[in-house]
């Protein structure tokens, strides 16, 4: 199998990125739209000013879009984008209805793998139906994954946030090959977390490796002040950003020693005040990287309340 043609690029919304793709504007409203070679996604969140980023998935050929109601995709030869949006009540049905609606749309197009998603719903830590939504979301995605046979050491990576609209946006990006599929030493695979955190754990894995023609890239999930199962450092969120980037660390040494640098980051914060302690303890981190990764800066709520960030990028 050749090595596969997927590029990621995060650019100031200024610069001329490329034309066809996917690509993830953080502005209202929340939704996806698409156009003969681009599908543009709006999760619902809020950059923090003054930066204005776009995060550009691409692939090479010509591709063919593709829309079946809520589904929307764009199919490259190596590469299929998919993308779902709906509204976001009644979480669980709507969570397990839009993802076997998204894998049955891959399957039949011969992209059985899933490499990355990112799930993105209003109001994550109400209560619907006696579950916090966090909690609904995980079981209904859960179901169709089970229902779909998926193997928990092939889970894609994830990021699962709680936007500022009511408005369920779940993208992804499926290969014909797999990925490989990383786990964290220092923290439980989410999905053998005990059933406390969800009655149907998270089902999703640390990071995925991608071959691509460029070189090797690593897909990095949603990570946060988790060690073990257990959140760290509630209240203290220099603590929780030099735990979340042990991890970081952590992952990248499991994912292979030669890999490359961090290219990009996105960070969560649930507080948009505590960016510049965050951003302190991020540029000590990586002070002897060059350059360093570009960083975006969002506010997004973590699915356990004590959890004041999280940070998701790619290595390429
Ligand atoms: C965690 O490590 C923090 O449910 O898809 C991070 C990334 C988190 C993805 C998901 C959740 C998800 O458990 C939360």
């Amino acid at each position: 199998m050749p090595p596969l043609t997927l590029r990621s690029q995060l650019m100031p919304e200024a610069a001329a990125g490329p034309e066809t793709g996917m690509h993830i504007r953080l502005r209202e409203p929340a939704g996806i739209d698409s156009g003969p070679g681009h599908l543009e996604i709006r999760p619902g969140l809020h950059p923090l000013a003054p930066d204005h980023y776009v995060e550009y998935w691409t692939a090479s050929g010509t591709p063919t879009p593709i829309h079946e109601g809520p589904v929307r995709l764009l199919e490259h030869e190596d590469v299929l984008f998919a993308t779902w949006s709906g509204p976001d009540n009644g979480l669980r049905e709507q969570t397990e209805h839009a993802y076997r609606a998204l894998l049955a749309a891959c399957r039949a197009r011969g992209f059985e793998h899933l490499a990355r998603v990112w799930n993105y719903f209003g109001d994550i830590h109400a209560e619907e139906d006696g579950l916090e939504r966090y909690q609904a979301f995980c079981m209904g995605r859960a179901t169709a994954l089970e229902a779909l046979e998926i193997p928990l050491a092939s889970m894609p990576a994830a990021t699962a946030i709680g936007s500022d609209q009511r408005q369920l946006v779940i993208y992804l990006i499926a290969t014909r090959t797999p990925a490989e599929s990383l786990e964290n030493p220092r923290q439980v695979s989410a999905y053998h977390y005990p059933a406390r955190y969800s009655p149907k754990s998270p089902t999703f894995a640390r990071a995925t490796r991608l071959e691509t023609a460029s070189g090797p890239l690593i897909l990095l999930s949603g990570t946060a002040s988790i060690v073990g199962h257990e959140s760290r450092h509630p209240d203290d969120v220099v603590a929780q950003a030099r735990e979340t980037l042990a991890n970081l660390r952590s992952l990248h040494d499991t994912a292979g020693h030669e890999l490359p640098r961090p290219a990009w980051l996105r960070v969560y914060l649930r507080h948009p005040e505590d960016r510049p302690k965050v951003a302190a303890v991020l540029a000590e981190h990586y002070h002897d990287v060059h350059p360093g990764p570009i960083v975006q800066w969002v506010r997004g709520d973590v699915c356990r309340r004590e959890l004041l960030l999280e940070i998701e990028g790619v290595h390429a």
